[in-house]
């Protein structure tokens, strides 16, 4: 007797036997492609061949500087200047940028550039960077290393000289006003604890102050560079000094935050006002307030740091020595200087 199959079963067989000509179908040309080889390894070699593989750690977007910072280096390291860059923000984390750090490693990335969220403990993973072979370029804030051949070079801003620029400004500025000698409170706020940006600002002011045995810092506090911190830090010193002549601030964002707190409170800051404002960056707001005598001098850090990267890149590449160290070109601003046409060109 012949084995009858059920209408049903037979329909499943079909269905069983198309779906698995499908798969195989998907297999052959996804190995044709190259779809299915491991991700983790060389995921750029691929489809970038041709392109220079830059893993960039950017260590947060606390500040307009920092938005500024990252554009700039975005924009260097583009796909039309023959570069893949694959990009991770640390929140503000040293872990983040360890974690990122050891992931290009592992993806044999070309270069590895990093912009150090604190100056210390990064030793670890530089040596790693080092035993893989990739040259690292550290962007921005400085990293204290025994060993500096664990890093190629470093490109950024001198934070010594700008805090001792706004020193030179102070006492300069009490001269013209007949000041000098006089008792000044001073209260300072301070960028991210441990951060070079932060050490070296606080550095650079007190190379001047210490000359200065009538300038009274009142006190120094953490805002972490942000305008909220920096807020919060000015309410604090409002609510234990009433007679605060000057406030440095480690950056824009947090100055925003102090002149607000400082408002509201009722006093009046900037040239005409009760308290000096010295801050640092000069990012286009901030110069539109120097220019309305709101900040009466801003210490200029300059963020358009990438082409310097995508030079220093150049050179390595075609087998030339670098420097260990490029600084950039920065500038005080005052109302004296801040001009309409210099408000123009400014993009940040
Ligand atoms: O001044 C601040 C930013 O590291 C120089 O970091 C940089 C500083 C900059 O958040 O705005």
């Amino acid at each position: 007797m012949a084995i009858s199959m059920k209408p049903s079963a037979y329909i499943n067989k079909i269905v069983m036997a198309l779906m698995l000509a499908v798969l195989l179908l998907i297999a052959l040309v996804g190995s044709r492609l190259g779809l299915f080889t491991d991700l983790d390894e060389e995921p750029h070699i691929r489809e970038d061949a041709d392109k220079i593989v830059v893993g960039v750690s950017q260590l947060g977007s606390e500040s307009g500087w920092r938005s500024a910072n990252t554009e700039s280096v975005q924009n260097a390291l583009s796909k039309q200047n023959g570069y893949f860059m694959i990009f991770s923000n640390a929140r503000q984390k040293q872990e983040n940028q360890i974690k990122a750090i050891r992931s290009f490693i592992a993806q044999r990335v070309d270069y590895i550039v990093f912009a150090p969220v604190v100056k210390s403990g990064w030793e670890t993973v530089l040596q790693e960077a080092k035993e893989a072979g990739i040259p690292v370029i550290i962007m921005d804030r400085g990293v204290d290393v025994a060993d500096k051949n664990l890093y190629t070079t470093f490109v950024g801003t001198d934070s010594v000289e700008e805090g001792r620029r706004a020193g030179v400004w102070l006492e300069e500025h009490l001269k013209k006003q007949g000041k000098a000698d006089e008792r000044i409170n001073i209260v300072i706020l301070k960028g991210t604890e441990g951060s070079s940006a932060q050490i070296g600002r606080t550095t650079g002011f007190a190379m001047v102050s210490g000359k200065h045995n009538n300038w009274n810092i009142l006190g120094q506090k953490y805002g972490d560079f942000t305008i909220y911190k920096g807020k919060e830090v000015m309410q604090d010193f409002l609510e234990m000094y009433d007679d605060i002549d000057v406030v440095i601030s480690q950056n824009d964002d947090m100055t925003f935050g102090a002149i607000e707190a400082i408002r509201e409170s009722g006093r009046t800051v900037g040239i005409d006002g009760d308290i000096t404002i010295i801050s640092f960056d000069a990012v286009y707001e901030a110069l539109e307030m120097v220019a309305e005598g709101i900040i009466n001098v801003d210490i200029e850090c300059n963020p358009n740091q990438g082409e310097y990267i995508s030079e220093i890149i150049s050179l390595l590449e075609s087998g030339q020595e670098v420097e260990k160290r490029y600084y950039i070109e920065e500038d005080v601003f005052t109302i004296e200087n801040v001009t309409e046409e210099l408000l123009e060109k400014r993009t940040y």
